[in-house]
């Protein structure tokens, strides 16, 4: 089913699955889902089956899973099953950031969104939840770089809830935690003190607030839109201690990654990705296991809080 943006004076086409379309006519729970995790996370076919595995997630959690993604000209509002195959096996398909959405909309060529433009994607197309397991965020060494994520400047505009295992720790997460503080994003650590650091459970830095009930969550997450805010609310959950990777051990790999990528010039958009995939070498299978797991946990913990947010919403509708 094809929508155009109401009120757009250039209209932007949203291509929503009939699953997806169905379940946000009714108010049913929707979780958006990034697709540059599909292209730029995992090789081949292992970014197929987990994509798969946390589409599978969000249904466990309550809700309907729907994978962004852009080709033709068109946002997708959840892939169908080709159309993640088709992603997950073709090489060469940009991350897009918010950034480049109008650039690659305009071109037709295809992308993979990254958290940014999921969330402009999510807003535009009505659905109040994402789930991803590792926010962009400040750049160790930002100071001198200026490498600050645009996931954190989206977060300032997109009504969308963010649900994550925060954010790895190759950032600088005490910097990342100031940024958000300062651009008045909320952040909720649901059931948990700390602010996780992906496969890791805990960034060893307190969370901002900490509340422990999924209709409270829903509750603060409508609270910050009826205050006026446009921006997101970021929950986050640790994954399970038996997934979690020990901080320490790849701290020495993060700061060698980092090394290599200033010394070879990797800049940009290319940072993440470059030093994401040294840390997983230099931990050999050890955190690929461990960052499969977070992802499925993340969208099963993003499946249940959407659920009881459609709850919520229903509840104070009557
Ligand atoms: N952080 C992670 N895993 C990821 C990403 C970030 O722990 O996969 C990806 C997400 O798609 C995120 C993007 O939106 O990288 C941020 O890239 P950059 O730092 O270039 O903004
Ligand atoms: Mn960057």
């Amino acid at each position: 089913m094809t929508t155009h943006v109401p009120g757009a004076r250039r209209p932007v086409p949203l291509v929503y699955t009939d699953e997806v379309a169905t379940a946000l006519a009714a108010g049913d729970p929707v979780v958006a889902l990034e697709s540059n995790v599909i292209t730029h996370g995992l090789p081949y076919p292992d970014n197929a089956a987990t994509a798969r595995k946390v589409e599978q997630a969000v249904r466990a959690g309550g809700a309907v899973p729907a994978t962004f993604g852009v080709d033709g000209g068109r946002i997708l509002v959840g892939m169908a099953d080709t159309d993640i195959e088709r992603f997950a096996a073709t090489a060469g398909i940009p991350k897009v950031s918010s950034r480049d959405l109008p650039v690659v909309l305009a071109a037709g060529t295809p992308g993979a969104t990254t958290v940014a433009s999921s969330l402009v994607a999510a807003e535009l197309a009505g659905i109040p939840f994402f789930a991803s397991a590792g926010i962009g965020g400040v750049h160790r060494g930002a100071e001198t770089s200026m490498d600050i994520s645009s996931d954190l400047i989206q977060f300032t505009r997109s009504k969308v809830a963010v649900v994550c295992a925060g954010a790895k720790k190759i950032l600088d997460l005490g910097l990342t935690l100031e940024f958000l503080e300062t651009h008045c994003v909320p952040v909720i650590s649901y059931g948990f003190d700390d602010f996780p650091a992906f496969y890791c459970r805990s960034s060893g830095l307190r969370a901002p607030h900490r509340l422990d009930d999924e209709t409270l969550i829903a509750r603060a997450v409508e609270t910050h839109w009826a205050l006026g805010n446009g921006g997101a609310v970021l929950v986050t959950s640790p994954t399970t201690e038996e997934d979690a990777i020990d901080g320490d051990e790849i701290e020495a790999a993060i700061a060698q990654a980092l090394r290599s990528a200033a010394r070879g010039g990797v800049r940009g958009g290319a940072v993440t990705k470059d030093v994401m995939r040294a840390v997983d070498r230099a931990t050999e299978g050890r955190s690929a296991a461990a960052n499969a797991a977070v992802l499925v946990h993340t969208a099963e913990v993003g499946g249940r809080l959407a659920a009881a947010h459609s709850e919520y919403r229903r509840q104070e509708n009557r």
